[in-house]
C-alpha cells in the first residue's frame, strides 16, 4: 500500500495547467480541440480536488485516530454558492489557476462562472450554515455538516412582465466534480410502511490557510431494492418499479419555505430521513474509534439547525434504547447533554408543528417517545409549579386543540442543553416572550450567539477590488481575523486612501451595472447611489414598503423636484404559493417598466429587479451597494445576514432597530447609519391598542399619492384591480405596519440624498462600516458556539499551509 503521501505526489504531479490536461483526457474524455468551456471547468474543479484531497484525506484520518470532540451540525439546508473560486483562495491556489489558465488559453473567470450553484437552501438560514462550515475548518474545528443531497434545489426564478416564474433547477444536470459517492455509508430509515436507504454524498469543505478540510456529508435516498421481483414476475412493470420511485423522491426537491401546508408529508419524511442516518453515521464512527455508546455526547456535540431536525432528540432516544439497549434515563441523559437547539425565527407561522396524525402515521415510535418525554416533562413542570394548568397547556410538547399538533421547537428546547437565537434583540425576545415559560424553568440553557458571514467569500472571494485595497493598506491578516479592519482608522482622514476607497467601489459598480446591462438591456449609471434590497421576498421584510417610497420618489422627480441620481435594485425569490409576495414582486416590476422608459427620469433613476437572485449573483450585489436596505418590522427579521456583507463591503444601511441591524449600528456608530421607523416594541404596543393603517395613512399625503397611482394602473396597463389585494392589505390591515413606518423612511431616504452629495463624508462612513464590521465575521461566531456551547478544541492537521 502506497502511504497517503504517496498517492497524492502521483495524482498531483507536474503543474496545474498539467493536471487540467490530464483531467481533460481521463476524466472528461476530450481533446482540447473538442472540449467546450463546461469540459475545462470540470477538468480544472478535478485538478483543485486532487491538490485538497491530501488534506481532506489526513483530516479524516486524524479525527479518526486521535478520537476528537466533534460538532456535529445538522441543516435540512445549505446555500453552499460555487465551490471552484472559494477553493482557490482557501488552498492558495488563486494565482497558479490564473496562470495555468493563460498557458492553456482559458480564461478562467468564464471557467469560474460555469460552475452551477448547489441551491440547496431557501435564504439566509441555509446561507449561514455554510457560512458555518468554512469557519469551521477555518479554525481547524473537528466538524461534520449533515444534510440532503436534494437533487433539484431552489427554484430558479425568471422575471418577466407578469413577474416571478419557477422552473426546477438540476443543478446535478452536469454532473458534480466536488462529490464523492460513500455507497458503503448507507443507512436504513423507517418512515410509515416504507424503508428508504440514505447513501453518503461527501463533499470537502476547506478551510482558509490550513490543512483542514472537514466534510459536509449528504444523504440521498435509495430504494432498498431496485425492484419488486413479485410484480415484475407478475408482469406488472410499472408497479415493480413504483416503490423505488417513491423512496427516491424523498431527496429529490427542497422545499421552499414559507408554503402553506402542500407537501408537508414529504416534508417530515425528509426530516426524519437526514436525521436518522446523521444519527445512525455518528454511532458508526464511534463504534470505529472504539468508544462505547455511553461516550456518545462526549464525542458529539449535535447543532440542531433551526427545528427542521428537532426529530433527532426522539431519534436519539429510539437508537439508544431501541437499538442500543439503554434504559431511559441514560438514553436522556446522553440526548440532552448532546443536543443544542438553535432558534432562527419568532414569526410565529415559521415555528413548525406537525399533526399528531400525520405523525402517526409516519412515525409511530418516534411519537410514543414523544409522548413519553412530554408526560414526564410536565411531571417536572407539576413539581416545581403546582396548580398551573396554563403553564402546562402552554410549555406541553403537544398543542392541544380541534386537532392535536406536536410543537417541535418546544421538543428542540426540552431535548437539549442549549437554546440560542441569533442576534442580540432577538434572544431576548425569545426569553422575554416565544420561549418564556421554558427561560424561567431554565434560564441557564439560553443564550445569544450573534450570526456571522465568512470574510473569506464575502470579502476575499467577491470584492477582489477591496480585497487588493485592504492587503496594501494593512497587510491581509483580515482574512484570517477580521477585527484586523479596526487598523483602518488611521487612515480615515488620508485624502489619497479615500480616494483609492472610492475607485474600488465604483470598480465593483461598476461589474454589476455590466452585469445588468448583459442580463437585462438596462443601462444604469455606476457613478448614481445603488440602493440595494436583495433578500427573500416577505411581507415582514417590507418589500412593499421600499416599493411604495419608490413611486414617492418617482412623482417628486416628475413634479420637477431635483434629486441625486439613484439605482434602485430588488432581488429575491417569493415562495410559489405565496401570493402577496409575488403581488410585490409584480409591482416592483411595473414600477421598473415605468420609470425606465420615462424620458423624464434619465439619468435621475433606474429600477432593476435582478432574477434569479443566488449566492453567485449576491458575490457581485454586495460589493457594489452604497445603501443597503434593513428595513424590516422591528421585531421580526431574527438577525440578517445580507446587513452584515453589505455593510462589511462599505455600504451605509439604511435600517430600523432588528435583528443585527441594532449591532451594526451600535459599532459603526449613529453618524453612520440611517435609522427609521418604530421599535420592537412599540409596534407591539400599536398592535395591542389595536393598529390601524388609516391613522399613519391619513396624515402622509404623499404615500396616498403613491398609493392612488398604483391604484389607477400606471404600473400594470391600466388594469386597476391587479394591485388591489396588495392595496386592501396595506390600507385595511396592514400586518406588518408599513404605514406606521412610511413618514419616518421618507425622512430617513431624504437624510441619504442630503449625505450623499457630500462624498467625502460618505466615502469616510463607507469606510468606518467596512472597519467596525470584524466582528460579524462567523469566525467569531463559531468560536462563541465552540467555547460557550460545544466545548470543542481545535486540532492542526499536518503543519499549516504558508
Ligand atoms: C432566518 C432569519 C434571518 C436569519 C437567518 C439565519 C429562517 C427560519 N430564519 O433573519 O429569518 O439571519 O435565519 O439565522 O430562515
Amino acid at each position: 500500500m502506497p502511504s497517503n503521501e504517496t498517492a497524492m505526489s502521483v495524482a498531483a504531479q507536474g503543474s496545474l495547467a498539467d493536471q487540467i490536461r490530464r483531467h481533460l483526457f481521463y476524466s472528461q474524455a476530450k481533446s482540447p480541440a473538442l472540449a467546450n468551456q463546461h469540459d475545462f471547468y470540470m477538468a480544472l474543479s478535478l485538478a483543485v480536488r486532487d491538490r485538497l484531497l491530501q488534506n481532506w484525506v489526513e483530516t479524516a484520518e486524524a479525527y479518526t485516530t486521535k478520537g476528537v470532540r466533534t460538532a456535529a451540525y445538522l441543516s435540512a439546508e445549505y446555500l453552499l454558492g460555487p465551490h471552484l473560486d472559494n477553493n482557490l483562495v482557501n488552498l492558495g491556489l488563486r494565482q497558479e489557476a490564473e496562470t495555468a489558465c493563460e498557458e492553456l488559453g482559458l480564461d478562467l473567470e468564464l471557467l469560474l462562472s460555469c460552475e452551477p450553484e448547489p441551491g440547496l437552501g431557501n435564504g439566509g438560514l441555509g446561507r449561514l450554515a455554510a457560512c458555518f462550515q468554512e469557519s469551521l475548518a477555518s479554525l481547524e474545528l473537528p466538524a461534520i455538516g449533515y444534510g440532503i443531497r436534494y437533487e433539484f434545489g431552489i427554484f430558479r426564478q425568471s422575471i418577466s412582465h407578469n413577474g416571478q416564474q419557477e422552473s426546477t433547477d438540476a443543478w446535478l444536470a452536469q454532473g458534480n466534480p466536488w462529490e464523492v459517492i460513500r455507497p458503503e455509508w448507507c443507512y436504513p430509515v423507517q418512515v410509515g410502511q416504507h424503508t428508504v436507504l440514505g447513501v453518503a454524498h461527501d463533499t470537502p469543505i476547506t478551510g482558509y490557510g490550513v490543512r483542514t478540510a472537514n466534510t459536509l456529508r449528504l444523504w440521498s435516498a435509495m430504494a432498498p431494492e431496485a425492484f419488486d421481483f413479485a410484480s415484475f414476475n407478475a408482469g406488472d412493470y410499472t408497479r415493480a418499479v413504483l416503490a423505488k420511485v417513491q423512496s427516491e423522491t424523498l431527496s429529490k426537491v427542497l422545499y421552499p419555505n414559507d408554503e402553506l401546508d402542500q407537501g408537508k408529508r414529504l416534508r417530515l419524511s425528509q426530516q426524519i430521513f437526514f436525521v436518522s442516518c446523521s444519527l445512525q453515521d455518528m454511532l458508526r464512527i464511534l463504534k470505529k474509534q472504539g468508544l462505547p455508546v455511553s461516550d456518545f455526547h462526549r464525542k458529539f456535540a449535535v447543532q440542531l439547525n433551526d427545528t427542521h431536525p428537532a426529530i433527532a432528540v426522539a431519534e436519539l432516544m429510539r437508537l439508544l434504547i431501541d437499538q442500543e439497549g439503554l434504559g431511559w434515563d441514560q438514553a436522556w441523559a446522553i440526548t440532552t447533554a448532546s443536543l443544542s437547539y438553535t432558534n432562527h425565527t419568532l414569526l410565529p407561522e415559521a415555528l413548525e408543528t406537525w399533526g399528531v396524525e400525520l405523525f402517526e402515521q409516519l412515525l409511530p415510535r418516534q411519537l410514543a417517545i414523544i409522548y413519553e418525554i412530554n408526560a414526564r416533562f410536565l411531571r417536572m413542570v407539576r413539581l416545581r409549579h403546582p396548580g398551573r394548568p396554563e403553564l402546562l397547556a402552554r410549555v406541553s410538547l403537544i398543542e392541544e386543540g380541534e386537532k392535536q399538533r406536536v410543537r417541535m421547537a418546544h421538543l428542540a428546547v426540552v431535548g437539549s442543553h442549549h437554546t440560542n437565537g441569533v442576534a442580540e434583540l432577538h434572544s431576548q425576545l425569545l426569553k422575554d416572550q416565544v420561549l418564556a415559560d421554558f427561560a424561567q424553568l431554565w434560564p441557564d440553557r439560553f443564550t445569544n450567539v450573534t450570526n456571522g458571514v465568512t470574510p473569506r467569500r464575502w470579502l476575499a472571494v467577491a470584492n477582489p477590488y477591496l480585497s487588493g485595497l485592504l492587503d496594501e493598506a494593512i497587510g491581509d491578516s483580515w482574512r484570517r481575523d477580521l477585527q484586523q479592519l479596526e487598523r483602518l482608522e488611521q487612515l480615515l482622514s488620508d485624502a489619497h486612501f479615500l480616494e483609492r476607497w472610492r475607485s474600488v467601489r465604483a470598480l465593483a459598480k461598476q461589474r454589476l451595472a455590466d452585469h445588468i446591462h448583459q442580463q437585462l438591456g438596462v443601462l444604469v449609471d455606476p457613478t448614481s447611489l445603488f440602493d440595494v434590497q436583495v433578500k427573500r421576498i416577505h411581507e415582514y421584510k417590507r418589500q412593499h414598503l421600499a416599493a411604495l417610497e419608490l413611486v414617492q420618489r418617482y412623482l417628486r422627480l416628475r413634479a420637477g423636484e431635483d434629486l441625486p441620481p439613484r439605482t434602485v435594485i430588488f432581488g429575491g425569490k417569493a415562495a410559489p404559493g405565496y401570493a402577496m409576495a409575488k403581488l410585490i414582486i409584480r409591482l416592483i416590476v411595473g414600477i421598473a417598466e415605468m420609470v425606465n422608459i420615462d424620458p423624464a427620469m434619465r439619468g435621475r433613476l433606474r429600477v432593476v429587479f435582478l432574477p434569479n437572485f443566488s449566492v453567485s449573483l449576491g458575490q457581485l450585489t454586495y460589493p457594489a451597494v452604497d445603501l443597503s436596505e434593513q428595513i424590516s418590522t422591528a421585531g421580526k427579521e431574527a438577525s440578517g445576514t445580507g446587513n452584515m456583507k453589505m455593510a462589511l463591503n462599505g455600504a451605509l444601511t439604511i435600517g430600523t432597530l432588528d435583528g443585527a441591524n441594532i449591532e451594526i449600528r451600535e459599532r459603526v456608530g449613529d453618524k453612520n447609519f440611517f435609522l427609521f421607523g418604530h421599535t420592537a416594541a412599540q409596534v407591539q404596543e400599536l398592535s395591542a391598542k389595536g393598529y390601524h393603517p388609516w391613522t399613519w395613512l391619513e396624515p402622509n399625503s404623499s404615500a396616498r399619492e403613491a398609493l392612488a397611482l398604483i391604484a389607477s394602473g400606471h404600473f400594470s396597463d391600466g388594469n386597476r384591480s391587479l394591485f388591489q389585494p396588495l392595496l386592501d392589505n396595506l390600507t385595511h390591515s396592514d400586518p406588518f405596519q408599513v404605514m406606521a413606518d412610511a413618514a419616518d423612511y421618507s425622512r430617513a431616504q431624504d437624510q441619504v440624498d442630503l449625505a450623499w452629495q457630500k462624498p467625502d463624508e460618505w466615502a469616510r462612513a463607507s469606510i468606518t462600516n467596512t472597519m467596525r464590521c470584524g466582528f460579524f465575521s462567523s469566525d467569531r461566531a463559531i468560536e462563541e458556539y465552540a467555547t460557550r456551547i460545544w466545548k470543542l478544541e481545535p486540532l492542526t492537521i499536518g503543519k499549516a499551509a504558508p
